[in-house]
């Protein structure tokens, strides 16, 4: 069956939570418990809406059949998610291996809570090149963790052959997808065993839930993390869960749309004057051109270009739109843009932030589904501020 009507039926089916209504819709279910007639038998499969909830299910079986794998969880937030996986997996002493370029709050989670608390050791590498990746496995390696595109520079990485030498090392590849959504990459179908996502961003696509998922299509992992959600307690709410299985309905119109202006809006800032470098792996000049259109069935919305001149210029600019929100987040039907150096990656110390390559200059761009003429005409009159 096509992404697009997986997207729609997935979950859906009228008669599964034994509703007698038929509902095509499938109902928020509020209940935080459920009766039951004998102690041993819970009604319908449910006990507690914590270990599992009737709208988050029907939503866990749609997360799982659009990235076209067997099993899916919701948490609270993408990185509630991250924070199970990395309960589930790792332990005092375990190291991982994961790309330098990342969601500012997953590196801070991985430094302040992760390696600083518990233990547990990180190599940052630029997995561009799947030889740093090799050349940073040890025998403690237990996880391989990539971006691709990544937040904020879209760089991507070649998962088949990561996944390759994380697998000949015991190690398991995680992929967090947000950037893509599954309906441009399937990372799983390329060797990931785990896929994360902020359903906060394109798979609820309207700026109106925080979540996360994860993802796989092995039954011992799906298992235990299904464990630690539970234990850990990190769920995604019912009403929550109702609007991230509506916004998944349209994702595939959506994501079409996403990449369409996006493509408009970096052809437009490449040719401007004020504008030095544009990041977006559907152009042919991104170095990753080729890599993108072997993993990727699209190019997304998501871009990054560097201004003339520094933080000064990119403050001034950032205020002249009128158009885009300056805001976090991404994947919203609305445009949205950003200063990475000092909003979505101040975490990430500035040494740091300058080795991978996220300068002051650095703006991102999440391309909504806006008139592309209306959004490029609203970045013209702030480049022209400058
Ligand atoms: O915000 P939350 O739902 O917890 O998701 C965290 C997260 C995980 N992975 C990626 C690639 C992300 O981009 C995010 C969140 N990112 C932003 C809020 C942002 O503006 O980049």
């Amino acid at each position: 069956m096509g992404f697009d009507t997986q997207a729609i039926h997935a979950g859906e089916e009228p008669d599964f939570t034994g509703h007698p209504s038929g509902d095509v819709v499938v109902p928020v279910h509020l209940a935080s418990t459920f009766a039951r007639r004998d102690v041993d038998e819970p009604t319908g499969g449910f006990e507690y809406s914590r270990s599992g909830n009737p709208t988050r299910f029907a939503l866990e079986k749609k997360l799982a059949a659009i990235e076209n794998a067997r099993y899916g969880l919701a948490f609270s937030s993408g990185l509630a998610a991250e924070t199970t996986l990395c309960l589930s997996l790792l332990k005092a002493g375990d190291h991982v291996v994961a790309f330098d370029d990342l969601y500012g709050g997953t590196r801070r989670l991985f430094t302040r809570v992760f390696q600083e608390s518990y233990g547990i050791h990180f190599s940052y590498v630029d997995a561009r090149d799947p030889e740093n990746v090799k050349a940073a496995i040890r025998r403690e390696t237990k996880l391989v963790w990539l971006e691709s595109p990544t937040n904020p520079l879209l760089r991507l990485c070649d998962i088949r052959e990561i996944a390759g030498i994380a697998h000949d090392a015991g190690a398991l590849v995680v992929v967090d997808n947000t950037f893509a959504s599954p309906y441009f990459q399937q990372p799983i179908a390329l060797g990931a065993d785990v896929v994360v996502h902020s359903t906060t961003k394109y798979i609820n696509g309207h700026s109106d839930s925080i979540g996360g998922a994860l993802i796989t299509s092995d039954e011992e992992l799906f298992r235990n993390l299904r464990f630690h959600q539970n234990t850990a307690g990190a769920i995604l709410s019912p009403f929550d869960s109702f609007l991230v299985a509506r916004g998944i309905k349209t994702l595939a119109v959506r994501m079409e749309r996403h990449e369409r202006n996006a493509l408009a809006v970096a052809g437009f800032l490449s040719a401007h004057r004020n504008v030095t470098a544009v990041y977006y792996p559907g152009l042919p000049s991104h170095p990753q051109h080729t890599l993108a259109r072997k993993q990727m069935t699209g190019f997304s919305g998501m871009l990054s270009f560097e201004l003339k001149g520094g933080k000064a210029e990119a403050k001034r600019f950032l205020r002249n739109l009128h158009l885009f929100a300056l805001a976090e987040s991404l994947g919203g039907v609305e445009s949205l843009i950003e200063h990475p150096a000092t909003m979505t990656h101040a975490s990430v110390p500035q040494e740091e932030r300058r080795n991978v390559g996220v300068s002051d200059a650095l703006i991102r761009v999440s391309v909504g589904i806006e008139n592309a003429d209306d959004l490029i005409a609203d970045l013209d009159q702030a480049l022209g501020t400058l």
